[in-house]
C-alpha cells in the first residue's frame, strides 16, 4: 500500500462573503473523521451551482468561508479508521459529487433517495467541496471512478452527468422517443444530449446566443436544434422538430432563466413530463390547469441523483458512451469561469486543474 505525503497547506478558491468573489490562496488541509476520505482533488467540474451558491441566489444558506465546487475527481490519500480497505484502499479513484453524505439510517437513505435526506451534507455548500487540493467526503458517498478513466474528463460526469441521467430516467422516456432539453449548450445539456442518445433517445437541443452552442449540440447528436433567442415561435419550432407534430414526449429543463419553465408545457406531448433540473435564482413554475389535465401532463422535480444512478452514469462514460466537450485551465482561473458562465458563453463544461 502507498503512503501519501500530505502537505499541510494547500491552494483553494475561497468565497469569503456571500456574492464573492472567490479568493485563490493557501488554506490548511484537514484530517478525515472516522468514516470519511481525504481525496487529493485532481480535477473539478465548475457547475452552474457554484456560481448560484457564491452570488447566494437561493433559499438556503452556504457555509462561510466556502471552497466550492463537487464535480471532483482524484485520490484516496487517507482515510478514517473506520473505512474499510477492501473497500477504498488508499490510491483509489473516487469523486467527490454534490451529496458528500447523508445519513444512511432515515426513510429516504433506506429507499435510496439519499438526496432528500435532512441531513445531507453538500459538497460545496454545506461542507467545503473540490475547490481544493485535498477534500474530504463521506466514504459511503465517493463515486467509485473505474481504472483507467481519465480524471480530468470523468469530472463533468460527478454532477452534470449523474444529474441528466438521473433527470432521464425520471421523465420516463422510453426508446424511441423524444426528449427536448433547453439549455442542451451548457454543461448539463451537453451531457444530456449524449446520455439521451446513449439510451436509445432523439433529442431535440434548445439553446442560444451562439453558433458554437448549435454546432456542438448537433455534434454530440441532437436531431434538431432551436435557437430560443432567433425562433419566432418556440412552441411551434420544438413541436414540429418530432416527426408527428405533436412535440417531444419529455421535456429536461437546464436553463438559468425562468421563461423556459413557463413554456415547456405549452409544447410538451400530451402525456409527456416535464422535469425540472435548473434552479434559476427566485424563478416560479407557471402552467395552465386546464392544459395540465386534459392532456394529462406531469410536471416533476429532478435532484442530482443516488450512489446507484452515480455508478451507472460512471459506467455510461466507461463504456465510452459519453464525450461531451470541456476546456481545462487552472484552479487559479476559476474567478474567469464564472465571469464566462455569468454570459452564457461556456459550451460544455469548464474542469478546473487543481495544481495549477
Ligand atoms: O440536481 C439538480 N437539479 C441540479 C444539478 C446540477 C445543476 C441542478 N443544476 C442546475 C444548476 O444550478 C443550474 O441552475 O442546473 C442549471 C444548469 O447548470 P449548468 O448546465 O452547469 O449551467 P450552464 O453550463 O451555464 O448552462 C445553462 C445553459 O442554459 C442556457 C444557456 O445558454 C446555457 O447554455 N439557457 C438560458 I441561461 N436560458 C435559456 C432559454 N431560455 C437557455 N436555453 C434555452 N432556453
Ligand atoms: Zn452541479
Ligand atoms: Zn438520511
Amino acid at each position: 500500500m502507498t503512503n501519501y505525503e500530505i502537505p499541510t497547506e494547500q491552494w483553494a478558491q475561497v468565497v469569503e462573503k456571500s456574492g464573492g468573489p472567490a479568493i485563490y490562496k493557501k488554506i490548511p488541509v484537514q484530517q478525515p473523521g472516522p468514516d470519511e476520505v481525504l481525496v487529493n482533488v485532481k480535477y473539478s467540474g465548475v457547475c452552474h451551482t457554484d456560481l448560484h451558491a457564491m452570488k447566494g441566489d437561493w433559499p438556503l444558506d452556504t457555509k462561510l468561508p466556502l471552497v466550492g465546487g463537487h464535480e471532483g475527481a482524484g485520490i484516496v490519500v487517507a482515510k478514517g479508521t473506520l473505512v474499510d480497505d477492501s473497500d477504498l484502499p488508499l490510491g483509489s479513484h473516487v469523486g467527490i459529487k454534490w451529496l458528500n453524505g447523508s445519513c444512511l439510517a432515515c426513510s429516504f437513505c433506506q429507499q435510496a433517495d439519499e438526496p432528500l435526506c435532512q441531513k445531507a451534507l453538500l459538497s460545496g455548500y454545506t461542507v467545503d467541496g473540490t475547490f481544493q487540493q485535498y477534500a474530504i467526503a463521506k466514504a459511503a458517498h465517493v463515486a467509485r471512478i473505474p481504472e483507467g478513466v481519465d480524471l480530468d474528463a470523468v469530472a463533468p460526469v460527478l454532477c452534470a452527468g449523474i444529474t441528466v441521467y438521473k433527470g432521464l430516467k425520471e421523465s420516463g422516456a422510453r426508446p424511441g422517443q423524444w426528449v427536448a432539453i433547453v439549455g442542451a449548450g451548457g454543461g448539463l445539456g451537453s451531457m444530456a444530449i449524449q446520455y439521451a442518445k446513449a439510451m436509445g433517445l432523439h433529442t431535440i437541443a434548445i439553446d442560444g446566443g451562439s453558433v458554437e452552442k448549435e454546432e456542438s449540440c448537433k455534434k454530440l447528436g441532437a436531431a434538431a436544434y432551436v435557437d430560443f433567442a432567433k425562433s419566432k415561435d418556440l412552441v411551434a419550432d420544438v413541436k414540429k422538430a418530432t416527426p408527428d407534430g405533436l412535440g417531444p414526449h419529455a421535456v429536461l429543463l437546464l436553463a438559468v432563466q425562468e421563461k423556459p419553465f413557463q413554456q415547456a408545457t405549452e409544447y410538451v406531448r400530451s402525456r409527456g413530463s416535464v422535469v425540472c433540473i435548473g434552479l434559476p435564482a427566485k424563478a416560479y413554475l407557471k402552467a395552465p390547469v386546464f392544459d395540465t389535465v386534459v392532456r394529462m401532463i406531469t410536471i416533476k422535480g429532478s435532484y442530482v441523483g443516488n450512489r446507484q444512478d452515480t455508478a451507472e452514469a460512471l459506467d455510461f462514460y466507461a463504456r465510452g458512451l459519453i464525450q461531451v466537450p470541456y476546456k481545462t485551465v487552472g484552479l487559479s482561473e476559476l474567478q474567469n469561469v464564472y465571469t464566462m458562465m455569468e454570459e452564457g458563453k461556456i459550451v460544455g463544461r469548464y474542469v478546473v486543474d487543481t495544481s495549477k
